[in-house]
């Protein structure tokens, strides 16, 4: 078993790690240093940290529309998925073409753990702390030729498996797509774990995107195909409805869906007087990613 998450991590033992940090920049960046001892910029992110919502929460709320469209019917119905044994085809732009074992690509991979706001474009949120690798990572594995511009990804479809691909509410597989830069910052994951634990079927399981300053929508889940490109990837959701749904979908308070505000979320688990919060400009990682998309008009990107 090449897996190395730890399985008997509890909720309790997940630390809150502040705003706009993750753990990999603070082992580069800090080193032996203990939190209390960083100043000025940090102050401002220790007001406000990521704790993450419950085990109960991120596994039972969920929108996987191949199980169906209720957000109870993937921790219902996702159980029958067989996720083992489990491949990612790996094509087009790519010096090492080919199928790539789920085993295989653990065991070339460091997972780290991140803790990372993920937000719907149905206006909620969670905090989910993920396990995972970068998705530049595994890009580098199969070798990114210098003529790809976009990472087309698609996820598993498995008619007798997913009840909720007898409807046409998608025109499935579920396809999901980046322009390549986006895939190789290093927020991008893929992820295998929550909690420490592997994936929960309901939450994309085997491995699944993560891309956290964009709607939940593009963290495609259980990918099986994942295609180097030099055109933009046609996607799910831009396919059935282009104009709410763009290629984009950076996560934006200014730029309203067409039926409804993003200007705010709920919180999941808040309760029942929580406040809705602000929400903020690419879903509060503007520093790390805003530069990607410089001189870009994102009321028409979006
Ligand atoms: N294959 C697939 N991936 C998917 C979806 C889906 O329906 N099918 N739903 C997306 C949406 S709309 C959201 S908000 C997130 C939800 O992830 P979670 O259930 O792990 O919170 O998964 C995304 N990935
Ligand atoms: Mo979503």
């Amino acid at each position: 078993m090449a897996h190395r998450w730890q399985n008997d991590l509890t909720h309790k033992d997940i630390t809150p790690e502040p705003l706009f940090w993750n753990r990999r920049k603070i082992l580069a960046g800090l080193g032996g240093v203990g939190l209390g001892a960083i100043g000025g910029g940090m102050a401002q992110a220790e007001a406000s940290p990521l704790e993450p919502n419950t085990w109960e929460e991120v596994t039972s709320y969920n929108n996987y529309y191949e199980f169906g469209t209720g957000k109870t019917d993937p921790s219902e119905y996702a159980g029958q998925l067989t996720t083992s044994p489990w491949s990612v085809e790996i094509d087009g732009l790519v010096d090492r073409p080919g199928s790539y074992g789920f085993e295989q690509i653990l065991s070339e991979m460091t997972l780290e753990e991140r803790i990372y706001r993920f937000r719907c474009v149905e206006a909620w949120s969670m905090v989910i702390p993920w396990q995972g690798f970068e998705l530049s990572d595994l890009l580098a594995l199969a070798g990114v030729q210098a003529g790809a511009k976009y990472v087309a990804f698609e996820t598993l479809l498995r008619r007798d498996e997913m009840p909720g691909t007898r409807y046409p509410v998608l025109d499935w597989p579920y396809r999901e797509g980046l322009r390549l830069d986006e895939a190789m910052h290093p927020l991008t994951i893929m992820a295998t774990g929550i909690f420490g634990k592997p994936l929960p079927n309901q939450n994309g399981a085997p491995l699944r995107l993560v891309v956290p300053w964009k709607y939940g929508f593009k963290s495609i889940k259980s990918i099986v195909k994942i295609t180097l490109t030099d055109q933009e990837p046609p996607t799910s959701w831009n396919m059935a409805n282009a104009r709410e749904y763009g290629f984009y979908s950076n996560v934006n308070p200014t730029v309203d869906h067409p039926r409804w505000s993003q200007a705010t979320e709920r919180r999941i688990g808040g309760g029942l007087f929580a406040r809705r919060e602000p929400t903020l400009m690419f879903n509060g990682y503007e520093e790390e990613v805003a530069s990607l998309y410089a001189g870009m008009d994102l009321t028409k990107n979006y």
